[in-house]
């Protein structure tokens, strides 16, 4: 498949996967066009209760968040409730969204050697649970590791309101459908009744509206669940094709003064004090071996830049917002819509930044200039790695590494930070590989750099590779930490790999406050004591290395 200009090999993240991957299997029976909604099929229709004879109160629920020591607690608005919640409200259905991180974004609480849950406690759930008293509570989580927390939501929505209906979607949820509603089981009772598959927009009303009438359509796309006793596990097949005719996330039911005032977004540097995440696209085709995106969505389907631009003017009028970071997975991967997208935002004279990684090969001067022209004041660049080798083999990810040196000196000389992303311990990767690595990106005058350690995230071809060689297990996956060896996949020692990143950082950060003192100085130190707040436990390990070694 050709895309402006990119190859990309649909098939190719398929055939890497062992025969007997979960993945394997959902990629299979997903039909991701994006394009057309799944054949019309006869409804299925089990009855499961007494009809309501009333709207259905739902109450949709993120759960606290696993985080490990050092990490920045970047707390945004859940953009996924947000979406479903403004479909219910647009079917006229009634629904409220209970954030637990954002509402209990001061409670940290230590649940293990180095790891942290942040949000509201048990008490203060159980309490809203009560008072809401909903009929049906959806729960989300976009990281695997937070699939704990959503068990233990799910079973004090089971001990406080034992009528209510538990819903869960998401990537990690949708992907490993089965196994999230088995290992739901407590005391032989399903925590967990149902997952729906997917985008849940559309899926969670068709559902609703028949829940209301005391019935499921047990052959519905995406839905997973105990129906009748039985264990139903049906694959997903639509996307929603036409995403400007979605309607806003519904924020009018976030408490948004209260990130507002927290102003750890996405980006944990922003400009601006009033920050607002915007999704312009869904999906991304590239299938980089570690990453789950591609997996979730395959088909890249994006919104119009009139129809963003609307919705960044109505934050404008509503809220005040001052800056905006763009979450999309990857923002330029069409060339032709991101001109126009850059074109239409530049009247709003907002800064913008990309804390999700641009892919380099997607970038040309020209784009550039539009970028910078419409606001742009930070870049992600996600090289991944400095070693062509590695890129080619390991990531499996189009980065033309000779374009790197143009290409950051000329968004340099236009202001703009550029911010870098690697990702070391690849299977198979030497510690000669990463050092030569860190060779080439030494040369490169990043203003800031980020390296993550290789893991087995569930949805990623390296965790279904991993899981089929025996190297780890599914639920060992949902403990990772992407700052140090838990899951090494490489053959290098886990040590070893900690300080040679950590030891890279260092070398880097000198270098860089060698080449500009000043700036160095305004990014760690002015935000020094802004870390320590901002951080969970003790501020993070190579934080701290860096600052120790001025
Ligand atoms: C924004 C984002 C973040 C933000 C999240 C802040 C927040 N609280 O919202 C920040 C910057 C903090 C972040 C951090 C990290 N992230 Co992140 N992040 C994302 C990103 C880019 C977008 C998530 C999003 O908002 N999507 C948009 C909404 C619309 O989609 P959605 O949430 O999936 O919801 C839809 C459906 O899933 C469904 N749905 C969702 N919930 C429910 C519930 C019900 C009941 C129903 C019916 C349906 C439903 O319907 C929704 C609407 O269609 C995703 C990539 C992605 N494409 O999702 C990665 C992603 C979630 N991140 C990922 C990772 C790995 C991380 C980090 C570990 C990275 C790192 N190395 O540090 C950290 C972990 C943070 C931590 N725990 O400490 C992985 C997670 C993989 C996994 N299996 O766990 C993802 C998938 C990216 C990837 N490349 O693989 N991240
Ligand atoms: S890392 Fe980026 S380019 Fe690669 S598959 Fe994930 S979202 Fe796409």
């Amino acid at each position: 498949m050709e895309l402006d200009g990119l190859r990309v090999k649909q098939g190719a993240l398929d055939s890497h996967l062992p025969s007997e991957s979960p993945l394997r299997e959902y990629l299979a029976l997903k039909d991701e066009t994006a394009r057309h909604q799944a054949s019309p099929r006869a409804r299925e229709l089990v009855r499961v209760r007494e009809p309501f004879g009333r709207p259905v109160r739902t109450m949709l629920l993120m759960p606290p968040m696993r985080m490990f020591e050092g990490a920045v607690k970047r707390v945004i608005p859940p953009l996924g409730l947000a979406y479903l919640a403004a479909s219910l409200e647009a079917a006229g259905m009634p629904v409220e969204i209970l954030d637990c991180i954002v509402e209990g974004v001061e409670v940290e609480e230590r649940v293990a050697d180095g790891v942290w849950r942040l949000g509201l406690a048990e008490a203060g759930i159980r309490a809203r649970l009560r008072d809401s008293a909903p009929d049906v509570v959806g729960l989300s989580m976009i990281y695997s590791s937070d699939l704990d927390n959503l068990y233990r939501c799910a079973q004090l929505v089971k001990e406080e309101l034992p009528d209510a209906l538990v819903v869960v979607g998401g990537l990690h949820a949708s992907i490993y459908a089965k196994q999230v509603l088995i290992d739901g089981i407590r005391d032989g009772r399903p925590c967990v009744d149902v997952v729906l598959r997917g985008e849940g927009e559309e899926r969670l009303v068709a559902f609703l509206a028949d829940y209301a009438a005391g019935q499921l359509d047990r052959g519905a796309d995406g839905l997973a669940g105990w129906v009748a006793g039985e264990l139903v596990v049906n694959p997903q097949r639509a996307r929603l094709a036409d995403l400007d005719a979605q309607p806003l996330p519904a924020y009018h039911l976030l408490p948004m003064e209260k990130y507002f005032a927290h102003n750890v977004p996405f980006s944990p540097y922003p400009r601006g004090r009033r920050v607002m995440q915007v999704y312009t696209s869904r999906g991304c085709p590239i299938g980089c071996t570690f990453c789950a995106s591609t997996n979730f969505s395959k088909a890249f389907v994006a919104r119009s830049p009139q129809a963003v631009v609307a919705e960044i003017r109505f934050y404008q009028e509503r809220y005040g917002i001052d800056e905006i970071q763009f979450a999309d997975d990857n923002l330029t991967l069409h060339r032709g819509r991101a001109l126009a997208l850059f074109e239409a935002l530049a009247p709003l004279g907002l800064p913008w930044c990309t804390p999700n990684g641009i892919m380099v090969n997607t970038l040309d001067r020209e784009l550039v200039d539009r970028m910078v022209d419409s606001g742009l004041y930070q870049i992600t660049l996600s090289l991944d790695s400095g070693n062509v080798e590695t890129l080619k083999t390991r990531h499996r990810k189009p980065v033309d590494l000779a374009r790197v040196p143009d290409l950051m000196a000329y968004l340099q000389a236009r202001g703009v930070l550029v911010h870098g992303t690697l990702v070391v311990g690849m299977p198979g990767e030497t510690e000669e590989d990463i050092r030569e690595g860190f060779a080439y990106v030494e040369q490169l005058p990043f203003n800031s750099i980020n390296v993550f350690i290789a893991q087995a995230i569930p949805g990623s071809e390296l965790f279904e590779n991993a899981v089929a060689a025996g190297e780890i297990s599914y639920h060992d996956a949902l403990h990772i930490d992407t700052a140090k060896s838990t899951l090494k996949l490489s053959a290098i020692s886990g040590s070893r790999l900690e300080s040679l990143v950590s030891d890279f950082l260092v070398r880097y950060n000198l270098a860089m406050r060698n080449r500009d003192r000043e700036a160095w100085d305004r990014k760690y130190l002015d935000h020094k004591e802004r870390m320590a707040k901002i951080c969970i436990g003790r501020a993070s390990p190579n934080t701290s290395a860096v600052l120790l070694a001025n």
